[in-house]
């Protein structure tokens, strides 16, 4: 497929070191793609669903240690440690790469390597990236198939260039003990062995289009993000584009997909990405951002026709759902999905299930893979080469208490500021305790490919390299009052927010002063049909000094670690709002 001298030597090199028994080049056409299906059908590391029901979707289990990304065991091997920096676990890039050579030797004996070209990004984009991923899973190859544009287009792009992505991965055991996901930066290489899950082997998506794109991203002068991508259009037709950062779980996939509540029937959500966006200047002065996916590994337990109908229409086609319930009619059932829960089915573990049985019947973290032009709302502008421009960029977490609905920033650096110092209860997204609060500067700090002080010194940076920036906004969906109920409804209604925002980027909307930034004046959002009273509208705008300046503590903890490496700017902000909650 290709007479580039450098894929051929170190596919050669990989061979000779994982040992398969043959190599299959993946093209992209859909009958190779079939075949693929079909082999592992017969092994069942795939399982068909209902083909009337659900055309083309087909259902993987993972094995029971292996469903969701481990981040204590995700590397960024740096020549120094200072390089990856205090929230990365790092290793000598020489001592991992000895220490994987001896599990990755002969890992794939008895397999097939499959050989999968992808590009992240348009085809024909300047800012698209090539990447290779060889695995011995054809659950990768055909989940790459979805999330990212593969095949011979590829490399006919990439050319004799050498700047591709080198991802190697091998299931092997699938042996929790021997897992490990490794970038190295410096050499655009990412291993991966013992897991089959999603963002441990997917290798496009956090390890590429994250941690190795944030490290070449700070090279490059521009920005690689965990941030969803919307445009909202006004009912003049009028669309505005938005880039959201909230960490795994915590709603980017839903607010990418929003569907407008009835009082504001004539806006409407055009969903660009639901995942990453990479940001880069535009000749025009502003920030414009693409989408480097093709797909959405999206979570499944919550969505519904209520929640989010445009997902689950995406997902009614080809589409591959991991560890969701299986229930006799050969279709698919997760806790909170509509209607009445099935009588009977087989559980993501594979055990004979019953709403009885006490245990949940889709993993927490069971997940859809679906192709993103399926989406009813697809942006008609989600493939153009240049992106979309931004004219608001969104922080928000999940927290119980502290953080108002929605705040403003006073300006950039404040803003990087805001983000810097995101807060957010973990989620099933990651292996772990669920529901502790801890910082998230970004909803990048699993993501983030090298030194995260130097990071915000590239967000600041940036900052004064844009002549046009965006806003930056902060908000949160998941305030709880005292029983631990969600205060605000969520989901389509967002957009009363998202309005107010696209307002005060447009200078049309009133904000009152507070020590943490601007928040809406009482009646800015629009409450109309909402069984929300003032009261509850106050208690979600409420910004409490006390808890303030003891998050403030906690801020000031989290930042200590990163020694003098942190930007004098940050440690400015930090004082500066310490003294607006203190006077
Ligand atoms: P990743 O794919 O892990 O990066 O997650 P994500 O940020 O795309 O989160 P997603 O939209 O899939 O939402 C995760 C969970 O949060 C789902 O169970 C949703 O139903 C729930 N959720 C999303 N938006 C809201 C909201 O506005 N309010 C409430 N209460 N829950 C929400
Ligand atoms: C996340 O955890 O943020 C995801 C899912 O989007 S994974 O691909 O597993 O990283
Ligand atoms: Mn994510």
């Amino acid at each position: 497929m290709t007479s580039n001298k450098v894929v051929l030597q170190w596919l050669d090199e990989m061979v000779a070191l994982t040992k398969p028994d043959k190599v299959v080049w993946i093209d992209g056409s859909e009958e190779q793609l079939n075949e693929l299906r079909k082999e592992a059908l017969a092994t069942g590391e795939l399982i068909e669903l209902n083909q009337d029901k659900l055309p083309g979707c087909y259902l993987h289990r993972a094995a029971e240690n292996d469903v969701a990304r481990v981040e204590d065991r995700t590397f960024i091997c740096t020549p120094t440690r200072e390089e990856a920096g205090p929230t990365n676990n790092w290793m000598d890039p020489t001592e991992m790469y000895d220490k994987l050579t001896k599990l990755f030797d002969g890992s794939m004996k008895g397999r097939t390597m499959y050989v999968i070209p992808f590009l992240m990004g348009p085809l024909g984009s300047p800012f698209s990236k090539v990447g290779i991923e060889l695995t011995d899973s054809i659950y990768v190859v055909l989940n790459m198939a979805i999330m990212t544009r593969v095949g011979k287009a590829v490399m006919d792009q990439l050319g004799d260039s050498e700047d591709f992505v080198k991802g190697l991965h091998s299931k092997k055991d699938i042996d929790p003990e021997n897992r490990y996901i490794v970038h190295f930066p410096q050499d655009n290489t990412i291993w991966s062995i013992n897991s089959g899950y999603g963002g441990n082997v997917l290798l496009s998506k956090k390890c590429f289009a994250l941690r190795i794109a944030s490290y070449q991203g700070k090279k490059e002068g521009w920005m690689a993000e965990h941030m969803l991508i919307l445009g909202l259009e006004n009912p003049q037709g009028e669309v505005k584009y938005i880039a959201a950062a909230f960490p795994s779980a915590c709603g980017k996939t839903n607010l990418a997909m929003l569907i407008p509540p009835e009082e504001l029937k004539g806006y409407k959500v055009w969903t660009v990405g639901d995942d990453i966006a990479w940001l880069r200047i535009g000749e025009d002065g502003r920030l414009w951002a693409i989408n480097p996916e093709a797909g959405f590994f999206g979570v499944a337990p919550g969505t519904s026709s209520k929640t989010n109908p445009n997902a689950l229409a995406t997902i009614q086609k080809n589409t591959i759902f991991t560890n969701v319930l299986l229930t006799p009619e050969g279709t698919v059932w997760w806790e909170g999905l509509d209607g009445e829960p099935p009588r009977e089915g087989i559980d993501w573990r594979g055990n004979p299930w019953t709403p009885e049985s006490g245990v949940k019947g889709a993993h927490p973290n069971s997940r859809f893979t679906a192709p993103a032009r399926q989406c009813p709302c697809i942006s008609p502008h989600w493939e153009d080469p240049q992106g979309v421009p931004i004219s608001a960029i969104i922080f928000g977490g999940r927290r119980a208490k502290t953080a108002p609905l929605v705040y403003e920033a006073f300006n950039w650096q404040h803003g990087v500021f805001v983000g810097a110092t995101m807060a957010s209860e973990t989620t099933a997204a990651a292996a772990g305790a669920v529901g502790v609060v801890r910082r998230d500067p970004m909803a990048m700090i699993p993501f983030c490919g090298y030194n995260m002080a130097d990071y915000f010194r590239h967000w600041l940076e940036m900052g004064r390299k844009i002549p046009n920036p965006p806003k930056i906004f902060h908000v949160n969906w998941f305030r709880t009052d005292e029983n631990g109920k969600f205060i605000w409804p969520g989901f389509g209604d967002n957009l009363r927010v998202l309005n107010w925002i696209i307002e005060r980027c447009e200078g049309k909307a009133d904000a009152v002063e507070t020590p943490i930034g601007y928040l809406p004046v009482p009646d800015a959002i629009n409450i109309e049909g909402l069984d929300i009273g003032e009261d509850t509208m106050k208690e979600l705008l409420k910004v409490d000094k006390k808890v303030w300046l003891e998050d403030v503590s906690a801020q000031k903890e989290f930042f200590k670690q990163f020694g003098d490496r942190l930007p004098q700017e940050i440690i400015d902000e930090l004082k500066a709002l310490e003294k607006r909650l203190s006077e």
